[in-house]
Protein backbone atom coordinates (compact mmCIF):
# COMPACT_ATOMS: atom_id res chain seq x y z
CA UNK A 1 0.00 0.00 0.00
CA UNK A 2 0.66 3.54 1.10
CA UNK A 3 3.89 2.87 3.43
CA UNK A 4 5.38 0.68 0.58
CA UNK A 5 5.56 3.77 -2.03
CA UNK A 6 6.73 5.90 0.40
CA UNK A 7 9.58 3.50 1.68
CA UNK A 8 10.21 2.98 -2.27
CA UNK A 9 11.17 6.79 -2.54
CA UNK A 10 12.78 7.01 0.42
CA UNK A 11 16.07 6.06 -0.38
CA UNK A 12 16.26 8.65 -3.28
CA UNK A 13 14.41 11.25 -1.77
CA UNK A 14 17.60 10.51 1.53
CA UNK A 15 14.96 10.50 4.30
CA UNK A 16 16.56 7.20 5.06
CA UNK A 17 19.93 7.82 8.03
CA UNK A 18 21.87 6.09 10.04
CA UNK A 19 22.59 6.30 14.04
CA UNK A 20 24.91 4.80 15.86
CA UNK A 21 24.60 2.49 19.01
CA UNK A 22 28.18 2.03 21.15
CA UNK A 23 29.07 -1.08 22.68
CA UNK A 24 31.48 -1.22 25.47
CA UNK A 25 34.02 -3.67 26.53
CA UNK A 26 33.45 -4.73 30.37
CA UNK A 27 37.17 -4.69 31.13
CA UNK A 28 38.15 -1.49 29.82
CA UNK A 29 34.84 0.02 30.22
CA UNK A 30 35.95 2.19 26.38
CA UNK A 31 34.13 1.88 23.48
CA UNK A 32 35.26 -0.55 21.39
CA UNK A 33 32.16 -1.50 18.92
CA UNK A 34 28.82 0.54 17.35
CA UNK A 35 26.03 -0.90 15.54
CA UNK A 36 24.58 0.94 12.72
CA UNK A 37 20.85 1.41 13.27
CA UNK A 38 18.36 2.39 10.42
CA UNK A 39 16.12 5.32 10.99
CA UNK A 40 13.41 6.89 8.81
CA UNK A 41 12.37 10.61 8.75
CA UNK A 42 9.42 10.72 6.75
CA UNK A 43 7.94 14.42 7.10
CA UNK A 44 4.81 14.91 9.04
CA UNK A 45 5.49 11.13 10.90
CA UNK A 46 9.01 12.05 12.66
CA UNK A 47 11.44 9.55 13.00
CA UNK A 48 10.58 5.88 12.32
CA UNK A 49 12.66 2.83 13.89
CA UNK A 50 13.36 -0.06 11.76
CA UNK A 51 10.85 -2.23 13.53
CA UNK A 52 7.92 -0.49 11.96
CA UNK A 53 9.39 -0.76 8.27
CA UNK A 54 12.13 -3.53 7.92
CA UNK A 55 9.60 -6.33 7.69
CA UNK A 56 8.30 -4.52 4.89
CA UNK A 57 11.17 -3.88 3.24
CA UNK A 58 11.73 -8.08 3.43
CA UNK A 59 8.58 -8.74 2.45
CA UNK A 60 8.83 -6.31 -0.58
CA UNK A 61 12.24 -7.15 -1.79
CA UNK A 62 13.14 -3.40 -0.65
CA UNK A 63 16.14 -4.86 1.94
CA UNK A 64 18.01 -5.41 -0.80
CA UNK A 65 18.56 -1.93 -1.94
CA UNK A 66 18.14 -0.27 1.14
CA UNK A 67 20.06 -2.86 3.09
CA UNK A 68 23.17 -1.96 0.87
CA UNK A 69 22.66 1.47 1.18
CA UNK A 70 23.86 0.83 5.14
CA UNK A 71 25.84 -1.36 4.28
CA UNK A 72 28.00 1.58 2.23
CA UNK A 73 27.34 4.35 4.39
CA UNK A 74 28.49 2.61 7.73
CA UNK A 75 31.42 1.25 5.75
CA UNK A 76 31.92 5.23 4.57
CA UNK A 77 31.38 6.45 8.39
CA UNK A 78 33.28 3.81 9.73
CA UNK A 79 36.71 4.49 7.70
CA UNK A 80 35.84 8.36 8.19
CA UNK A 81 36.78 7.95 11.80
CA UNK A 82 40.09 5.66 10.71
CA UNK A 83 40.80 8.83 8.44
CA UNK A 84 40.39 10.76 11.86
CA UNK A 85 42.98 8.49 13.62
CA UNK A 86 40.33 8.00 16.74
CA UNK A 87 40.55 5.18 18.50
CA UNK A 88 40.00 1.49 16.80
CA UNK A 89 36.30 1.25 16.35
CA UNK A 90 34.39 -2.01 14.98
CA UNK A 91 31.11 -1.52 12.93
CA UNK A 92 28.62 -3.59 13.17
CA UNK A 93 25.58 -4.00 10.72
CA UNK A 94 22.64 -5.91 10.79
CA UNK A 95 22.23 -7.67 7.45
CA UNK A 96 18.99 -9.64 6.52
CA UNK A 97 17.89 -12.91 5.50
CA UNK A 98 17.41 -12.12 2.02
CA UNK A 99 20.76 -9.86 1.23
CA UNK A 100 22.71 -13.13 2.57
CA UNK A 101 20.83 -15.26 0.35
CA UNK A 102 21.56 -12.89 -2.36
CA UNK A 103 24.37 -14.82 -4.46
CA UNK A 104 26.17 -11.48 -5.52
CA UNK A 105 25.93 -10.50 -1.54
CA UNK A 106 29.76 -11.10 -1.00
CA UNK A 107 31.05 -9.41 -3.81
CA UNK A 108 29.31 -6.03 -3.02
CA UNK A 109 30.89 -6.37 0.35
CA UNK A 110 34.35 -6.94 -0.94
CA UNK A 111 33.10 -3.81 -3.32
CA UNK A 112 31.92 -1.54 -0.55
CA UNK A 113 35.14 -2.18 1.26
CA UNK A 114 37.56 -1.71 -1.57
CA UNK A 115 35.06 1.70 -2.41
CA UNK A 116 35.50 2.72 1.12
CA UNK A 117 38.85 1.84 2.15
CA UNK A 118 37.56 0.11 5.13
CA UNK A 119 40.15 -2.39 6.48
CA UNK A 120 37.92 -5.32 6.73
CA UNK A 121 38.68 -6.38 10.03
CA UNK A 122 36.52 -3.22 11.21
CA UNK A 123 33.36 -4.94 9.91
CA UNK A 124 31.11 -6.85 11.41
CA UNK A 125 28.29 -8.32 9.93
CA UNK A 126 25.01 -9.15 12.17
CA UNK A 127 22.95 -12.08 11.25
CA UNK A 128 20.08 -13.34 12.94
CA UNK A 129 20.24 -16.87 14.82
CA UNK A 130 17.61 -18.21 11.48
CA UNK A 131 20.27 -18.51 9.19
CA UNK A 132 21.50 -21.16 10.98
CA UNK A 133 18.34 -23.55 10.27
CA UNK A 134 16.91 -21.55 7.15
CA UNK A 135 17.51 -24.13 4.22
CA UNK A 136 16.73 -21.29 1.31
CA UNK A 137 20.45 -20.97 0.59
CA UNK A 138 23.75 -22.28 1.68
CA UNK A 139 24.37 -20.01 4.51
CA UNK A 140 27.28 -21.50 5.94
CA UNK A 141 28.78 -21.23 2.48
CA UNK A 142 28.17 -17.33 2.02
CA UNK A 143 29.06 -16.59 5.45
CA UNK A 144 32.63 -18.66 4.95
CA UNK A 145 33.19 -17.14 2.13
CA UNK A 146 32.31 -13.16 3.48
CA UNK A 147 34.83 -14.26 6.16
CA UNK A 148 37.58 -15.04 3.79
CA UNK A 149 36.87 -11.47 3.11
CA UNK A 150 38.34 -10.26 6.93
CA UNK A 151 35.01 -9.10 8.41
CA UNK A 152 33.85 -10.83 11.61
CA UNK A 153 30.46 -12.22 11.89
CA UNK A 154 27.96 -12.14 14.76
CA UNK A 155 24.65 -13.88 15.58
CA UNK A 156 22.23 -11.47 16.71
CA UNK A 157 19.13 -12.06 19.09
CA UNK A 158 20.87 -15.52 20.29
CA UNK A 159 18.29 -17.45 22.26
CA UNK A 160 15.27 -16.04 20.69
CA UNK A 161 15.46 -18.38 17.35
CA UNK A 162 15.12 -22.39 16.24
CA UNK A 163 18.74 -23.17 15.62
CA UNK A 164 20.48 -26.47 16.96
CA UNK A 165 24.04 -26.56 17.90
CA UNK A 166 24.94 -28.84 15.37
CA UNK A 167 23.64 -26.20 12.62
CA UNK A 168 25.33 -23.43 14.28
CA UNK A 169 28.58 -25.43 14.55
CA UNK A 170 28.86 -25.77 10.83
CA UNK A 171 29.01 -20.97 11.21
CA UNK A 172 31.79 -18.87 11.15
CA UNK A 173 30.74 -17.29 14.17
CA UNK A 174 32.82 -14.72 15.67
CA UNK A 175 30.77 -13.03 18.35
CA UNK A 176 26.85 -14.08 20.03
CA UNK A 177 24.72 -11.55 20.94
CA UNK A 178 22.78 -12.20 23.88
CA UNK A 179 19.01 -11.38 23.21
CA UNK A 180 18.02 -8.24 25.05
CA UNK A 181 14.69 -11.04 26.68
CA UNK A 182 17.57 -12.32 28.65
CA UNK A 183 19.11 -9.02 29.93
CA UNK A 184 16.22 -7.98 30.84
CA UNK A 185 15.55 -11.02 33.05
CA UNK A 186 18.50 -10.94 34.86
CA UNK A 187 17.07 -9.09 38.00
CA UNK A 188 13.49 -10.89 38.16
CA UNK A 189 13.90 -14.59 36.41
CA UNK A 190 16.26 -17.08 37.93
CA UNK A 191 15.13 -18.99 34.20
CA UNK A 192 16.80 -16.08 32.36
CA UNK A 193 19.74 -15.53 34.66
CA UNK A 194 20.47 -19.28 33.96
CA UNK A 195 20.09 -18.65 30.22
CA UNK A 196 22.44 -15.74 30.04
CA UNK A 197 25.07 -17.52 32.13
CA UNK A 198 24.62 -20.66 29.74
CA UNK A 199 25.30 -18.53 27.11
CA UNK A 200 28.25 -16.99 28.68
CA UNK A 201 29.83 -19.73 29.58
CA UNK A 202 28.98 -21.36 25.83
CA UNK A 203 30.61 -18.62 24.18
CA UNK A 204 33.60 -19.05 26.08
CA UNK A 205 34.08 -22.82 25.65
CA UNK A 206 33.42 -22.15 21.90
CA UNK A 207 36.17 -19.37 21.75
CA UNK A 208 33.35 -16.76 20.84
CA UNK A 209 33.01 -13.54 22.28
CA UNK A 210 29.52 -12.39 23.66
CA UNK A 211 27.74 -8.97 24.38
CA UNK A 212 24.20 -8.34 25.94
CA UNK A 213 21.92 -6.64 24.14
CA UNK A 214 19.61 -4.18 25.87
CA UNK A 215 21.72 -4.05 29.60
CA UNK A 216 19.29 -1.07 31.19
CA UNK A 217 20.36 -1.41 35.07
CA UNK A 218 23.05 -1.64 37.49
CA UNK A 219 22.07 -4.27 38.62
CA UNK A 220 22.51 -6.45 35.10
CA UNK A 221 25.63 -4.56 34.75
CA UNK A 222 27.11 -6.07 37.92
CA UNK A 223 25.80 -9.53 37.09
CA UNK A 224 27.12 -9.25 33.29
CA UNK A 225 30.33 -8.54 34.71
CA UNK A 226 31.04 -11.12 36.94
CA UNK A 227 30.34 -13.86 34.61
CA UNK A 228 32.72 -11.99 32.27
CA UNK A 229 30.63 -11.28 29.77
CA UNK A 230 32.72 -9.53 27.24
CA UNK A 231 30.94 -6.07 26.17
CA UNK A 232 27.90 -5.10 26.95
CA UNK A 233 25.47 -3.15 24.35
CA UNK A 234 22.32 -1.17 26.31
CA UNK A 235 20.51 2.30 27.49
CA UNK A 236 22.94 2.24 30.60
CA UNK A 237 25.60 3.58 29.02
CA UNK A 238 24.77 4.67 25.78
CA UNK A 239 21.78 4.97 23.22
CA UNK A 240 21.80 5.03 19.60
CA UNK A 241 23.02 8.24 18.40
CA UNK A 242 24.15 10.80 15.14
CA UNK A 243 27.93 10.03 13.47
CA UNK A 244 28.69 13.79 15.23
CA UNK A 245 27.59 12.52 19.04
CA UNK A 246 29.95 9.15 18.50
CA UNK A 247 32.89 10.99 17.42
CA UNK A 248 33.02 13.48 20.32
CA UNK A 249 32.66 10.14 22.52
CA UNK A 250 36.07 8.67 20.76
CA UNK A 251 37.48 11.78 20.87
CA UNK A 252 37.07 12.31 24.62
CA UNK A 253 38.17 8.37 24.90
CA UNK A 254 37.01 7.82 28.51
CA UNK A 255 36.36 4.95 30.08
CA UNK A 256 32.87 4.69 31.37
CA UNK A 257 31.30 4.54 34.51
O1 LIG B 1 12.50 -0.58 15.95
P1 LIG B 1 13.82 -1.11 16.50
O2 LIG B 1 14.89 -0.05 16.54
O3 LIG B 1 13.69 -1.87 17.78
O4 LIG B 1 14.26 -2.21 15.39
C1 LIG B 1 15.47 -2.77 15.41
C2 LIG B 1 15.45 -3.88 14.40
O5 LIG B 1 15.70 -3.40 13.09
C3 LIG B 1 16.51 -4.88 14.74
O6 LIG B 1 16.00 -6.17 14.53
C4 LIG B 1 17.59 -4.56 13.75
O7 LIG B 1 18.34 -5.72 13.49
C5 LIG B 1 16.82 -4.06 12.54
N1 LIG B 1 17.66 -3.14 11.75
C6 LIG B 1 18.11 -1.93 12.10
N2 LIG B 1 18.89 -1.40 11.14
C7 LIG B 1 18.95 -2.33 10.16
C8 LIG B 1 19.60 -2.40 8.89
O8 LIG B 1 20.34 -1.50 8.47
N3 LIG B 1 19.40 -3.53 8.14
C9 LIG B 1 18.62 -4.55 8.59
N4 LIG B 1 18.47 -5.62 7.81
N5 LIG B 1 17.99 -4.52 9.76
C10 LIG B 1 18.15 -3.44 10.55
O1 LIG C 1 17.64 -6.76 16.83
P1 LIG C 1 18.72 -5.78 17.04
O2 LIG C 1 19.60 -6.24 18.15
O3 LIG C 1 19.53 -5.47 15.83
O4 LIG C 1 18.08 -4.43 17.51
C1 LIG C 1 18.67 -3.60 18.42
C2 LIG C 1 17.54 -2.78 18.97
O5 LIG C 1 17.58 -2.77 20.38
C3 LIG C 1 17.61 -1.36 18.50
O6 LIG C 1 16.35 -0.97 18.11
C4 LIG C 1 18.01 -0.61 19.75
O7 LIG C 1 17.52 0.72 19.75
C5 LIG C 1 17.38 -1.46 20.84
N1 LIG C 1 18.05 -1.28 22.13
C6 LIG C 1 19.36 -1.14 22.34
N2 LIG C 1 19.64 -1.00 23.65
C7 LIG C 1 18.46 -1.08 24.28
C8 LIG C 1 18.09 -1.00 25.67
O8 LIG C 1 18.90 -0.86 26.58
N3 LIG C 1 16.76 -1.12 25.94
C9 LIG C 1 15.84 -1.30 24.97
N4 LIG C 1 14.57 -1.39 25.35
N5 LIG C 1 16.14 -1.37 23.66
C10 LIG C 1 17.44 -1.26 23.32
MN1 LIG D 1 21.39 -6.13 15.67
NA1 LIG E 1 18.81 -8.06 18.98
Amino acid sequence: GEMINLLYRAQEKEQLFLCYQPQVDLKTRRVVGVEALMRWDLPGQGIITPGAFIPLAEQTGLIQPIGEWALLTACRQAARWREMELPPLRMAVNISVQQLASPHFSQRVADILQKTGLPPRYLELEVTESVAYRDIADFPMRLNQLKKLGVSISIDDFGTGYSSFGRIKLLPVDRIKLDIQFVRGIEISAYDRAVADAVIEMAKGLKMKVIAEGMETTAQLEFLSRRMCDEVQGYYYFKPMPAAKIEKLLRENCPVR
